[in-house]
């Protein structure tokens, strides 16, 4: 069977940075994000018993890639096949604009292959499996604001959906800046992270993190959850700058960003930041500020560097005529 599905990216406002067991991809601390609608990744699969490994098409052109191929050892592990398949994969993410996710993509992927498997998994299930392949897809498998629950084993990390269908007028503008310096992956720069002295803090700090934040997506405390978002995202980039060897995501316009941010606060208008593993700045806002935040922005950045998304869906299988219900 061939199985198309759709998922979108997420931005987390209370980071994972560290795993306990990095085969299974079991966080050490819960995360919370947000989904986002505008950018996502559409993901074919088709098993072939004529193959003799699986092919793979990442936005036109074909690719190897190990990750991909453990990741379809587990579905194939799943669902009890021995089959490679055909893996068309599309990002639906402006050009190099540094944002394209391995939420969206396992995600998508998840849904697609176990689907084309012929399995019909439940959200929780999926979500499991859309973890082995990057833990922040875990995420990506629900809409609006989800909680990825870290625990122990393959059975009890999870995530679950806080709010999917969020009615709160939220927004994330992406700030996206051109970087020439070499990337660290997610993968690598949370692992050596956990070398950091202040590593036991941060997952001891993450459990009141996570409860202000369910706390604030509750009573609709924009202030606390941009208070915590901000402060989670510090803490994770203080990792890095703390590890054995130090490393940084910030460039000099990175820091503009975040000044420019402040700034806005200053002048009364409610906003905050966070960045993951690159030089971009995420700004999290109320859609009623978007055009004074915008206007502030673009005296140093230019407007088509500022990108606007919204709370966006979960992951779905679409078919010819559209979005197919999961
Ligand atoms: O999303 O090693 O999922 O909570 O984006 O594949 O499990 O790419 F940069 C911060 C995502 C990390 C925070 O890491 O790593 C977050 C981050 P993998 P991911």
């Amino acid at each position: 069977m061939k199985k198309t599905a759709r998922a979108h990216t997420n931005i987390a406002l209370v980071k994972y940075w560290g795993k306990k067991d990095t085969d299974l991809i079991i966080p050490m601390n819960g995360s919370i994000s947000l989904t986002l609608d505008h950018f996502y990744t559409d993901t074919t699969v088709e098993f072939d018993p004529s193959l003799t490994a699986d092919s793979f098409i990442l936005d036109g052109q074909a690719k190897q890639d190990q990750k991909l191929v453990h990741f379809m050892n587990h579905v194939r592990k799943l669902a009890n096949i021995k089959t490679f398949a055909h893996i068309n994969s599309t990002n639906h993410v402006p050009t190099a604009a540094g944002l394209a996710s391995s939420s969206s993509a396992y995600a998508a992927l998840a849904l697609a292959a176990s689907s084309a498997a012929g399995l019909n998994l439940t959200a929780k299930d999926l979500s499991r499996l859309a973890r082995k392949g990057s833990g922040s897809a875990t995420r990506s498998i629900y809409g609006g604001f989800v909680e990825w629950i870290a625990g122990e084993d393959d059975l009890t990390s999870y995530a679950v959906p806080l709010e999917e269908h969020t009615s709160w007028k939220i927004a994330m503008i992406a700030i996206v800046l051109n970087s020439a310096q070499k990337k660290i992956s997610s993968r690598a720069g949370m692992q050596t992270a956990q070398t950091s002295p202040y590593y036991p803090a941060w997952v001891k700090t993450a459990n009141d993190d996570l409860k202000s934040m369910r706390q604030a997506i509750e009573t609709r405390d924009f202030e606390l959850l941009g208070t915590v978002a901000e402060s989670s995202a510090l803490k994770m980039h203080a990792l890095n700058l703390s590890s054995k060897p130090h490393f940084s995501y910030f460039m000099p316009e990175s820091i503009i960003a975040m000044q420019k941010v402040e700034e806005l606060r200053t002048m009364g208008i409610p906003c905050y930041y966070t960045m993951d593993a690159g030089p971009n700045v995420k700004v999290i806002c109320e859609e009623e500020n978007i055009a004074a935040i915008i206007d502030h922005l673009s005296k140093v950045f230019g407007k088509d560097q500022l990108l606007v998304a919204h709370p966006g869906e979960g992951a779905k299988l679409i078919t010819n005529e559209g979005i197919e219900a999961k």
